[in-house]
């Protein structure tokens, strides 16, 4: 291993060893039918007169974690003169449980939220080729855990060494906390690990930390820009379906393997010697 520097951060260089996943949007499509339907319920179980349409709720999805999204909503309507509700630390912590108890039910019905294309099959594959594996998410523990079970099994969350997780940093992303949080865990290097988000917000945090970082677009995320990404792709490919790639070092589609990642790793490295 040794020291290189470029593109503003200091990495040890290494062979790729630790995947590190991004949540919401990544793993699976959890937003709009599943976070937002929960915030919603939570409102109307108070009875407030507010309700987060499918374009209203992906312009908040610029402010990152589910607390801090109804702090700025709740003062942004004031603000406006809309409606002055309450948004003390307590309210808000105790509607974001309620709102979480919302989510844990949506995923508590079978089926509800599935993986993306790609993700269990390339969560398996690293696991046979004998890499970490990570999560660095701005959402809470349980959600993660639940999102896991629901769409996997129970043991599926046993295969992550490390899960970095809503309020374990209090600077959420675009901060590079989260990521510093959980390479400190794996004892990683960031050289040695690549992120995969699905947000400029995530691309920011994982980069501010030195990750290559895969982004996996959805249609919240699409039109955002990500410069600097490893590559951008629709979603990571199966066999018989590979992922159009909107921007990577070689032509697509692809499936993107242990193999492929660690082309890519390599070759992303390299480059960032030599500038
Ligand atoms: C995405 C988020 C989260 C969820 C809400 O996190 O911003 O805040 O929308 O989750 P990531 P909570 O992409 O980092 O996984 O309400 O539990 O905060
Ligand atoms: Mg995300």
């Amino acid at each position: 291993m040794y020291c290189i520097k470029g593109g503003g951060v200091t990495m040890r260089k290494g062979r790729l060893r630790a995947l590190i996943w991004d949540v919401d949007g990544t793993l699976a499509d959890t937003e709009r039918y599943g976070h937002r339907v929960a915030f919603n319920r939570a409102f109307a179980d108070r009875g407030w007169p507010v309700q987060w349409d499918e374009t209203t709720y992906g312009r908040w999805l610029r402010v990152a974690g589910g607390k801090e999204r109804l702090q700025a909503f709740l003062s942004d309507l004031a603000k406006a003169g809309v409606v002055d509700l309450p948004r003390d630390d307590a309210t808000i912590a105790a509607l974001h449980q309620e709102k979480t108890r919302h989510y844990l039910e949506i995923l508590g019905e079978p089926g509800a939220i599935p993986l993306r294309p790609g993700v269990l099959r390339l969560i398996q594959e690293a696991r046979q080729a004998g890499w970490l594996l990570a999560v660095a998410t701005t959402t809470t523990f349980e959600n993660v855990e639940a999102l896991l079970t629901q769409a996997v099994g129970p043991e599926a969350i046993t295969w992550f060494q490390c899960i970095g997780a809503g309020d374990v940093v209090t600077a959420k992303k675009p901060a590079p906390d989260i990521y510093h949080w959980v390479l400190q865990r794996l004892q990683c290097q960031p050289g040695e690990c690549l992120a995969i988000e699905d947000s400029a917000l995530g691309l920011q945090a994982a980069q501010a930390a030195g990750l290559p970082t895969l982004v996996t677009v959805n249609d919240y995320t699409r039109d955002d820009a990500f410069p600097q990404a490893l590559a951008v792709l629709e979603n990571l490919g199966e066999p018989h379906h590979p992922a159009p790639l909107l921007w990577g070092p070689e032509p697509g589609p692809v499936v993107v393997t242990p193999d492929l990642l660690a082309r890519w790793h390599h070759d992303w490295l390299q480059e960032l010697s030599e500038r």
